[in-house]
């Protein structure tokens, strides 16, 4: 009876333990340029990844600038659960914003944002 009752309670943890994880929101993981970087030149690609496979159809970078938005290649989702996109021109020095829209699997929509600094070349 005492054996059982544990076995119950072990299996319920982890059944528990497995839902609380297949139901997580999606969430930033890492990107490149990292948040608050200070860069010597300009990137030529942003790259952001996530916890979970993004969803293309809602997967979108965009780039802010010292002087407005800043134009992009086209988002690609990559199947290292990131997303990319180039960036076409070379970035004066300044700071810029990347904000970054997704969703993972339970297709709740996620946004968010960070920043890096260009700094002049010398
Ligand atoms: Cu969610």
């Amino acid at each position: 009876m005492f054996t059982h009752t544990r076995t119950l309670i072990v299996t319920l943890t982890f059944t528990l333990a497995a839902f609380a994880a297949l139901s997580a929101h999606m969430a930033y993981s890492k990107s490149v340029p990292a948040q608050n970087a200070t860069l010597s030149k300009s990137p030529s690609e942003l790259q952001v990844w996530f916890t979970q496979d993004p969803e293309p159809a809602v997967s979108r970078l965009s780039l802010q600038g010292p002087t407005g938005e800043i134009s992009l290649g086209k988002t690609i989702v990559d199947k290292d659960r990131s997303i990319a996109a180039s960036v076409e021109n070379s970035l004066s020095p300044g700071s810029y914003i990347v904000s970054w829209r997704s969703a993972g699997d339970d297709g709740h929509v996620l946004r968010g944002e960070f920043s890096f600094t260009v700094l002049a070349a010398n």
